[in-house]
């Protein structure tokens, strides 16, 4: 083995599930300036598996860890992805954030939002912005485009946004709350970041459903959302749509309609038929973001700085999606509850088109 350069950023990454795994891969053969250093997992032979395969030649082998506080005494990491499951993401920011460690923090940041709040309060409290949360469309180049496109005002202001979000199957524990934390979650920040507003108002409407659903989850699920000044955005959420997995989103502005989301990677036409190809899941659909998204955070973790969706970011998703979950429940629209934002993520913090390098 040789040694590793002395500038790479040795990367953990935590939880070596199929996010964990899919992100250990990109590290070892597809991120520059960086390289696995650990993966942590309570199941031992997991984190091995997954250890292995990210062994290049003439790289060290990252060493496999059963938890974080093991990997903090080994000393192995200048940075950690975090990618278990959102429940246990509390208490591991609160041990990393105590260390110094920046976080890549798969989303959601915690599963609601007094636990969100508290993690904000502890980044501050630690003077550096320090974890990056994982919402990984504001990566995708449509996306990227679209914002550009409502930043330069060239088509005057945003009126409405339209989302469609369609999984071909959902898990089988997927249950009616984790429609809006699992899957929803990721309008909310679509329409933050492409309104560059908070959400003050959350309304979600379950009308006929997927017999194809899972017994307990109303499938699809219809959301009307409405920003601070007044920006009305909606979204059909359909987790069992069977067809495959399409995430569009189509603006409407003052002097002009944009369409994003619906290239699909191949259209072939023969014999009096054209067919489309459509994406079987989310890592595929979004591989080129998170590529882009994992690189920039390696180099911005380099230069000690910080990009993209912050923790602020996560706590305001969290808040959203508290307000979906009960407008759910009373069958009403929901205001959101959020407190004011720290002066810590101020504007110049956001995550803007002129930030990102092209
Ligand atoms: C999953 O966790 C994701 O983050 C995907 O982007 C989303 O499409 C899916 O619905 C979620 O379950």
């Amino acid at each position: 083995m040789s040694t590793p350069q002395k500038d790479e950023l040795r990367v953990a990454v935590v939880g070596a599930g199929r996010m964990g795994s899919d992100h250990v891969d990109r590290l070892a053969h597809r991120t520059h300036r960086a390289r696995v250093s650990a993966v942590v997992d309570v199941d031992l032979d997991r984190a091995s598996a997954v250890a292995a395969s990210a062994v290049t030649s003439g790289i060290e082998s990252p060493v496999a860890l059963p938890s974080i506080a093991e990997l903090l005494e080994a000393g192995t990491a200048d940075a950690v992805v975090l990618a278990t499951p959102g429940f246990l993401h509390e208490e591991a920011l609160l041990s990393l954030l105590d260390t110094g460690l920046p976080v890549l923090c798969e989303k959601p940041l915690t599963p609601d939002p007094a636990s969100a709040l508290r993690v904000v309060e502890a980044e501050v409290a630690s003077g550096r912005r320090l974890i990056q949360v994982g919402f990984m469309r504001r990566f995708d180049a449509g996306y990227r485009r679209l914002k550009e496109t409502i930043e330069s005002g060239e088509l005057g202001e945003l009126l409405m946004l339209h989302h469609q979000h369609r999984n071909p199957v959902a898990p089988p524990e997927f249950d009616d709350a984790m429609i809006i934390h699992d899957s929803a979650v990721h309008e909310f920040d679509a329409v933050r970041f492409f309104s560059g507003e908070e959400i003050t108002e959350v309304d979600v409407r379950i009308g006929r459903t997927s017999r194809r659903a899972t017994p307990g989850l109303r499938d699809p699920q219809h959301l009307r959302l409405r920003t601070t000044s007044g920006l009305l955005a909606d979204a059909e959420i359909f987790v069992n749509a069977q067809l495959g997995y399409q995430v569009h989103t189509q603006a409407t502005f003052e002097s002009g309609v944009v369409r994003i989301g619906e290239e699909s990677t191949m259209l072939t036409t023969t014999e009096h038929r054209s067919s489309a190809e459509v994406h079987t899941g989310f890592v595929e659909r979004f591989r080129d973001s998170y590529d882009s998204e994992v690189q920039q955070w390696v180099d911005a973790t380099r230069a000690e700085g910080a990009t993209g969706p912050s923790a602020w970011d996560g706590y305001a998703a969290a808040t959203c999606c508290a307000a979906g979950v009960l407008s759910k429940r009373e069958e009403r629209a929901v205001a959101v509850e959020m407190v004011d934002q720290p002066s810590f993520y101020s504007r110049s913090q956001e995550h803007r088109m002129s930030d990102v390098p092209h």
